[in-house]
């Protein structure tokens, strides 16, 4: 109704909203108590995020309390790999597991089932009914390299080695794992637009990994590919693309090249190169390293005034990277209010 007023998706869309918006990757999660005796209460992080009732008040957690201007789907990138069929457990303390792909015969057997995944939109048209008018609501999924990295080695916890020898050794057997990685999170996040998702962030945390014609083969193409069907299908939601930790050029061949709306950098880019070499040619959302959200005080408030001065109100605040679980809630109350008090040099 009001979605043109909403300040991200004016941003996204290439207008200067009245002040500089911020929403915060990790948003949700374990720094906030609530979420803690919702995810004591569940048990299981994966149930969590397949019931729309619990999963639908932990996206509104940190909006209630903050008043950021967007909320993002509370839900995981290895959803994907469990609707295509992969074994999926999150272990306490230890993050996810899967039972890794190891050859053609397994990557054949890969195939949504979309009604696993009905419950993630049921919690989209929960979130929608309750936000506020001018909080965007923005969907996502993990990109396909990054999905395929913890396909293939099964967890993040060999520095993703046997992906890396995929891209060396079984080039067509990856492209093949990529190729049904593009086509189930086509499926995927058309279905989050058609709840109502108003945005889409593709996470490609592990995108450094990879440079030169790897990174254009695996990242840059399955993401072009995946943004070109999302777009003929829904032209007018904006998409950020977050390849974590590509170099510099990295990041210009990829915000040139994949079709996203918008670019989020990660806490290693360099300012200077930011607003140089990507903010003219895309809106930028960033890049506040997490562990000065820890800090808080002065020295948080004083990298975030760098970042809105960098860059202008035409920017999406966020941080670099998502927030960590040892983060005083108290500070990104601070955080949220500085943003939005925040008045640009005449
Ligand atoms: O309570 C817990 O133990 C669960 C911790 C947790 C949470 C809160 C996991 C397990 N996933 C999530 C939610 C989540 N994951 C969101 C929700 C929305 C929000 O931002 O508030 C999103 C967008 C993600 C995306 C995600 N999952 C990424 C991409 C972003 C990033 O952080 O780089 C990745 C790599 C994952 C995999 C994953 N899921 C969970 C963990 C601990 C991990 C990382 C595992 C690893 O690589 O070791």
């Amino acid at each position: 109704m009001y979605e043109t007023e909403k300040p991200v998706l004016k941003v996204l869309r290439g207008e200067k909203p009245d002040r500089t918006p911020v929403w915060l990757m990790r948003q949700a999660g374990r720094y906030l108590p609530e979420y803690m005796e919702l995810r004591k209460k569940a048990g299981n992080f994966l149930d969590l995020c397949l019931t729309p009732e619990w999963a639908s008040d932990i996206t509104l957690q940190p909006i209630r309390r903050f008043g950021l201007d967007a909320a993002i789907l509370f839900a995981d990138i290895l959803l994907v790999p469990m609707a295509l069929g992969v074994k999926l457990e999150f272990r306490e303390g230890e993050g996810p597991v899967l039972q890794p792909v190891e050859n053609e015969n397994a990557i054949d057997k890969l195939l949504f089932d979309n009604e696993k995944t009905l419950p993630v939109y049921e919690t989209i048209v929960r979130v929608k009914s309750e936000l506020h008018r001018n909080t965007a609501l923005i969907g996502f999924c993990g990109a396909p390299w990054t999905v395929a990295c913890y396909m293939i080695d099964g967890n993040s916890k060999t520095g993703f080695t046997k992906a890396k020898a995929w891209v060396a050794e079984k080039p067509a057997l990856l492209g093949k794992l990529i190729a049904t990685l593009v086509g189930a999170s086509e499926i995927y996040l058309n279905e989050q637009i058609d709840a109502g998702a108003e945005a889409l962030q593709i996470f490609d945390s592990w995108a450094g990994l990879i440079e030169g014609k790897d990174f254009t083969r695996w990242v840059i193409e399955p993401t072009r590919e995946l943004v070109n069907r999302i777009k003929a299908k829904h032209p007018h939601i904006p998409v950020i693309g977050f390849p974590r930790e590509a170099a510099n050029e990295g990041y210009r061949d990829y915000i040139l090249k994949t079709g996203v709306d918008a670019l989020s950098i990660d806490t290693a880019m360099s300012l200077d190169y930011a607003k140089k070499q990507l903010q003219p040619v895309k809106p930028l959302q960033g890049n506040l390293n997490p562990q000065i959200l820890v800090k808080g005080g002065d020295t948080m408030k004083n990298a975030a005034a760098k970042i809105l001065n960098t860059f202008g109100p035409l920017h999406i605040f966020n941080l670099g990277h998502g927030v960590v679980p040892e983060t005083p809630p108290e500070h990104v109350a601070e955080l949220v209010d500085f943003v939005h008090n925040f008045t640009f040099p005449a």
